[in-house]
């Protein structure tokens, strides 16, 4: 009998579950003694609420952080994104895309706006500059776009359409926190930006959220808005909302600011990791690196082709799940197959076909500054495995 050459024999690696969750991400917090001394001042100050002084210094800070001349802070992105599209007094119908969190439809919505739904571009996953014209009518009053991920959206042609049908521009640029072209703020884009504050973003105040934009005479408006239209003790100027910002949460975000770049740093070299261990892997692609665009490190999304990688984006979400790892299928479903939205004649699926494509193959990776090489490294042994179909 033929003896065996053991070399020859691959081993299949035995790879256990992790100990505990790895989610998709980890808020960055400072710690609890340096959080402790900031609430003893509000405490002190007795002041919690109503554009207190932590309030008053996160603005400026942000003006620096988001290099734009003007912010408003709130208490959350959402009530942040209906106060914008009021202070542009939007009417009729808004060109937006389908593949984006459930928040930026319904601000159209609670603003009883039609939403209009634009497709795709297939590699920045994108708005489609090139097809918004051609969804633009009488009733149109402006592009709701979003920065998905943190890659900007193609300002230029935005701009450029904008201004030649006299639309107004709002970016949801919730992801987009420190994302600069070319040295520029990606605020300065547009007429309003929004940006969130939630626990899961880079930078957060644990629930929040801020405007910027470079108009000036924009911020009474929207400061007013943001407080039941309140000009003074008996003066109600316009039907405003409850979006302020308390004292808490600003001290979070002053707190955590200081920790903003090195958790930049961190998430640059998770990137590199996870870019390094899977590059030529088939049928995995990651979202490109735009020359001259200052990256947020929001999220790390690969996406997979299923016919090149030999399983689907949702075997992977759900293998996943058997070693403790918690990737997202952001943004699936697309907010035009959500039953409030399909019955839009923009909603209809072959009117889409890029979002319609591009919505089952992203899945978002674990992707926060505590993440160690070495559960990186596992977690693309993982995807290597499923690859090969070993699980
Ligand atoms: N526009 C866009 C494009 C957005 O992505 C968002 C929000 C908005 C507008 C609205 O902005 P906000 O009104 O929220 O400021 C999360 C966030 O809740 C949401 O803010 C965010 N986008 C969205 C993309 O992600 P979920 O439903 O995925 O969250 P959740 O609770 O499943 O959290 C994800 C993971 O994060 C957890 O598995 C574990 C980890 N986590 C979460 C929280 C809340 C923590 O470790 N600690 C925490 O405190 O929506």
């Amino acid at each position: 009998m033929k003896k065996i050459n053991r070399k020859n024999i691959i081993e299949r690696p035995k790879l256990k579950a992790f100990e505990k969750p790895i989610y998709v991400t980890r808020p960055l917090l400072p710690s609890i003694d340096e959080m402790t001394g900031k609430l003893k001042v509000i405490w002190e100050s007795q002041w919690l609420t109503n554009n207190g002084a932590q309030h008053q210094m996160l603005e400026k800070k942000m003006t620096e952080a988001l290099k734009v001349s003007n912010v408003s802070l709130f208490n959350n992105g959402t009530i942040a994104l209906i106060v914008a599209c009021q202070n542009l007094d939007l009417k009729g119908e808004v060109i937006t895309t389908p593949f984006t969190f459930p928040a930026t439809t319904h601000v159209l919505s609670w603003n009883r706006l039609t939403p209009v739904f634009c497709d795709i571009d297939p590699v920045t996953m994108n708005i489609d500059a090139d097809k918004i014209e051609a969804l633009i009518t009488p009733r149109t009053s402006a592009i709701l776009a979003v920065h998905v991920f943190g890659t900007p959206c193609d300002v230029e042609k935005i701009g450029k359409i904008a201004k030649k049908h006299n639309l107004k521009v709002i970016y949801d640029a919730a992801h987009a926190f420190g994302v600069e072209i070319n040295g520029r703020g990606i605020a300065n884009f547009g007429d309003i930006s929004m940006f969130s504050f939630h626990a899961t973003k880079l930078f957060h105040t644990a629930e929040g959220g801020a405007l910027a934009y470079t108009n000036k005479k924009y911020k009474k408006q929207i400061d007013l808005l943001k407080n039941f239209g309140i000009a003074d003790e008996e003066t109600i100027i316009l039907p405003g909302i409850n979006g302020k910002m308390n004292e808490i949460q600003a001290a979070l975000g002053l707190v955590t600011l200081k920790y903003v770049n090195d958790e930049r740093k961190k998430r640059e070299l998770i990137k590199k990791e996870y870019i390094k261990q899977l590059f030529g892997l088939k049928g995995i692609s990651f979202l490109p690196e735009i020359k001259g665009v200052r990256n947020s490190y929001q999220y790390f999304v690969v996406r997979i082709d299923e016919k090149m990688f030999g399983r689907s984006r949702d075997y992977l979400y759900e293998k996943f799940k058997k070693f403790n790892v918690f990737t997202r299928k952001y943004f699936y479903p697309l907010c035009s197959q959500y039953e409030c939205y399909a019955y839009l004649n923009s909603a209809k699926k072959e009117k889409l076909p890029v979002a319609n494509k591009v919505v089952k193959e992203v899945l978002a990776m674990p992707f926060f500054g505590g993440l160690k090489v070495k559960d990186v490294k596992k977690i693309c042994q993982i995807i290597k495995m499923i690859h090969t179909k070993w699980i």
